[in-house]
């Protein structure tokens, strides 16, 4: 293994700072909830054994639809992504995989790559195709569509890219191919709204024709954007639908950003898994649309119910259940390693939260139609403030007690701003 980058000097002397209390907090709260009859080096075991993914592209400064404003030091090719996220990795122990995109992440040698990530304490997850955006050279465009444009030299074109991406996650060691496509119109008539679905669900099945046994392919909805009329897969109903059509190696992402302001997401969640098609998330926030905010950073309450709708499907598992979990958020304001570092405590709050829960007492009351007890089943657990819990699995982890202090402490950023050379000002992810 390489060094890490970040001296573990610094992170054993600030723990050894912050070491008396957190073993206080730890054990107050242990206090509190042996009274409610929970272990809590139970939860803390389980805690321990969570994980998100990260993305290759939440590395870098996001940017909006109108501007972009690097900072000094960000990362400008896949390589320099993957230390950043060993950063993310070192301090959180929580993010041991990245989800890299094709076709920014592409190199000549993926084994080297594999190995890379490994020197760094990193796997791959998911892999993203991308046909939402016309590369250098590509011999047909992607302005009217990818998967279901009316041109089938194009929808083959998107299939080939799709199939490479398949080709080269064997080789990272992924399991899943991400499929999120821009498809749709901007102009009531532009597009049939029912044969573009049918040139979708053609193309798509190509693709999933070419997935390895132990593959799955995650169709992820959103509801509009780029398209602002129509969309081809906008939404959970359409998702399930041709994830149904497609097959058994088809599941649904939700992607928390992708729905109408105050849909119930979590019952969204709970509907694909009674299906057996619940695929993966990716976590960020949002206010008005696909935002992409840092997880939690506006409702965190609803991705506590997210996670406690997760916590009933694995205690009812359907066609099983094993969803991948990821971050996909655009940083524009923030460092995006603090953001990464932020979210991924925040996403692990409230998985801890959700194991809070008291399930009989849930049960119970919503088999009695006590309803103010069945809230307040959830209301105790969500109030409960789990950071001791987080940071002592950290800290048994290698990881950092206070990682934001301590990514500042290192110096990181503007150790690589005098190595990295600077990014460009374009918008958009890479
Ligand atoms: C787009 O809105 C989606 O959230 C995608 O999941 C993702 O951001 C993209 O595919 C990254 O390459
Ligand atoms: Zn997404
Ligand atoms: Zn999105």
């Amino acid at each position: 293994m390489t060094e890490l980058p970040i001296s573990a000097d610094l992170i054993a002397e600030r723990n050894s700072a912050h070491a008396e209390a957190l073993e206080d907090d730890y054990a107050a709260l242990g206090r509190k909830l042996s009274r409610a009859g929970i272990d809590i080096d139970a939860i803390k075991e389980r805690v321990a054994g969570f994980s998100v993914a990260v993305p290759s592209w939440g590395a870098g400064r996001g940017g909006t639809r109108f501007a972009k404003f690097p900072i000094a030091g960000e990362p400008t090719n896949i390589h320099e992504k993957l230390e950043d996220c060993a950063v993310v990795q070192q301090l959180s122990r929580v993010t041991p995989r990245v989800s890299p995109h094709f076709p920014w992440d592409k190199v000549s040698d993926y084994k080297a790559l594999r190995e890379e990530a490994a020197s760094l304490g990193l796997g791959f997850d998911a892999v993203n195709s991308n046909t939402f955006q016309d590369q250098q050279g590509q011999a047909h465009t992607y302005a009217n569509g990818s998967l279901a444009a009316q041109d089938s030299a194009t929808r083959q074109q998107a299939v080939d890219h799709n199939i490479e991406c398949i080709e080269i996650g064997v080789q990272l060691g992924s399991t899943d191919l991400t499929v999120w496509v821009g498809d749709g119109t901007n102009f009531p008539g532009q597009q049939d709204l029912g044969r573009s679905l049918d040139r979708y669900l053609e193309a798509a099945s190509k693709i999933y024709a070419a997935l390895p046994d132990d593959w799955r392919m995650l169709l992820e909805h959103k509801m509009f954007e780029p398209a602002f009329y129509s969309t081809v897969i906008s939404d959970w109903g359409s998702s399930i639908l041709a994830a149904q059509e497609l097959g058994p190696k088809a599941k649904c992402l939700v992607d928390l950003g992708h729905h109408a302001p105050n849909v119930n997401i979590e019952q969204i969640v709970a509907r694909l898994h009674r299906f057996g098609k619940l695929g993966g998330f990716h976590f960020n926030d949002s206010k008005y649309g696909d935002d992409d905010l840092d997880s939690g950073s506006i409702n965190p309450h609803q991705l506590f119910l997210v996670f406690n709708e997760l916590v009933e499907a694995e205690l009812n598992p359907r066609d099983g259940f094993n969803p991948s979990y990821m971050i996909d958020q655009s940083h524009n304001v923030t460092d995006p390693i603090e953001s990464m570092l932020s979210s991924a405590e925040t996403i692990t709050q409230c998985f801890a939260k959700a194991q809070l829960v008291n399930r009989e007492a849930l049960h119970e009351a919503q088999a009695s139609n006590d309803t103010m007890m069945a809230f307040q089943a959830l209301r105790r657990a969500y109030n409960v403030d789990v950071a001791p819990i987080l940071a002592k699995a950290r800290l048994e982890a290698g990881g950092a007690i206070d990682v934001l202090e301590a990514y500042r402490l290192s110096q990181y950023r503007s150790r690589k701003a005098q190595e990295r050379k600077a990014v460009g000002l374009g918008a958009g992810i890479v």
